[in-house]
């Protein structure tokens, strides 16, 4: 059956800021307190998805979430008018306020985990929201993430929405950046390949990070999907963790039969075993980056295994092609390596285009953590919402509703003016109204 790799990016909103809240992502504590432009930010977004477009990609897009997450503050004790809350926490708990205001939803790559109809029980496509419970501005995210996807993929004959695993440290799961389906085309059969952080008998005092994917995780979400047969599990080292890997896409990414990754990415033993699993199910090959030519510093300031690997436009898997962000161009370590690896005709990589995402990734996401993967048969393609795919024209349309709402610099101490809560709910009532898609956000319900 004729099926497609299609992203969806995570559209990101007018409260992109700089709170340095991801312990363990260098980036971000890097970063922590910058002012940040959420226009540039979205713009580049934007820039990214059109990019795709004109190379003949099929792109969709998931909508920001709603923040400030006012509803939150409620649960935690706060009470009166939405603007008179924003002001209490400003005074009593200022902290709290980055928390609800972050724009984290824009790294759709840890909305959820998916598995194509080729591969699960039931035919059906199947998503899970990651209960994302590492963070606290992240763990806020299931919710509103299970109710997009909902809106985006409708039809439950086709498409599968469960929602996100208990939100116990025990089943820490951070979605799609640490799984990936492999398959020798994308309407045939594959495997769920799972790469987790951590599990019962993980040494902890051996990793300075938190391990935000735990192996229960991944295997629970493999039973939901009905591919516990069709699934391989791999644990990834310590030594990337230690080194701010806090997800695997930031030391390897794969696809079709490919899997791209560093030296250092792995735990050997683990990584021996599932590489003779993954062998015996299709033709795998492993891309591996020796650490002399990349170490893994590079790897992880460069964001090179957070490229997007992509067949090329007609869903060819012979030749690939990698949208890498531009700090790859810059770092002259990375991009000798890419130079070269485009020349290596022994692996399908022949083509690599270079994205500005910079807003993104001086809060730890690149490209790849900016979409979300969903593989779709004709039948799944039509069956989307088409309020969420791109054109130009609705591309356009997006950009100028950027232009017109979002400011161009936003200081983290700007949370806590209220008016700033008024400037994003105009901001989203204008976005449902440029899509069409009727009232979505509860204050629109209000
Ligand atoms: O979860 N950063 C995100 C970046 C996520 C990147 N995603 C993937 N690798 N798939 C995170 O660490 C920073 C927010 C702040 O500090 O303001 C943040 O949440």
């Amino acid at each position: 059956m004729t099926a497609y790799e299609v992203n969806f990016d995570g559209l990101i909103g007018p409260n992109h800021n700089y709170s340095g809240l991801a312990f363990g992502n260098l980036a971000s504590s890097r970063n922590a307190r910058n002012t940040s432009s959420p226009r540039q930010a979205a713009l580049q977004g934007l820039e990214k998805m059109r990019t795709l477009h004109h190379l003949g990609y099929r792109q969709g897009f998931l909508l920001p979430q709603l923040r400030p997450d006012v509803a939150t503050l409620r649960r935690l004790g706060f009470s009166g008018g939405d603007r008179s809350i924003i002001n209490k926490a400003a005074r009593q708990a200022p902290q709290l306020l980055s928390m609800i205001y972050s724009a984290s939803s824009m790294w759709a790559a840890n909305a959820a985990t998916v598995t194509p109809s080729a591969d699960s029980a039931d035919g059906r496509l199947h998503f899970t929201p990651a209960n994302l419970v590492t963070t606290s501005h992240r763990a806020i995210e299931h919710p509103q993430t299970q109710r997009c996807l909902e809106t985006v993929f409708a039809d439950p004959d086709k498409f599968a929405v469960h929602q996100a695993l208990p939100s116990q440290n025990r089943f820490a799961d951070e979605g799609a950046a640490n799984h990936t389906r492999l398959s020798a085309g994308y309407g045939e059969r594959g495997v769920g390949l799972f790469v987790y952080g951590r599990d019962n008998r993980t040494n902890l005092s051996s990793l300075h990070f938190p391990a935000r994917q735990t192996l229960e995780a991944s295997e629970a979400v493999a039973r939901q999907h009905g591919i516990s047969e069709r699934a391989v599990f791999l644990q990834q080292s310590a030594e990337a963790i230690n080194a701010g890997a806090f997800h695997n896409d930031v030391v390897a990414v794969g696809n079709g039969t490919v899997l791209f990754f560093h030296e250092q990415a792995f735990e050997a033993q683990s990584q021996a075993d599932a590489f003779a699993d993954l062998s015996e199910r299709l033709p795998l090959q492993p891309v591996c980056v020796p650490r002399d030519q990349v170490s893994l510093e590079d790897a992880i300031s460069s964001y090179l295994f957070n490229s997007q690997l992509l067949a090329d436009a007609d869903g060819n898997l012979e030749r690939m092609r990698l949208i890498a962000p531009t700090e790859c161009r810059d770092n002259p370590a990375v991009n000798a390596y890419l130079a070269q690896l485009a020349e290596d005709n022994s692996q399908p990589i022949g083509d690599v285009e270079f994205v500005d995402v910079r807003q993104s990734m001086s809060n730890g996401g690149g490209p790849a953590c900016l979409r979300l993967r969903v593989v779709l048969t004709e039948e799944e393609l039509a069956a989307v919402n088409p309020a969420f795919m791109l054109d130009d024209t609705r591309i356009d349309q997006l950009q100028a509703w950027v232009n017109d709402y979002y400011r161009d610099e936003l200081d983290p101490s700007e949370l806590k003016d209220p008016d700033f809560l008024n400037e994003c709910y105009t901001a989203y009532d204008a976005l449902t109204q440029v899509l069409g898609i009727g009232s979505y956000y509860d204050f629109q319900h209000a």
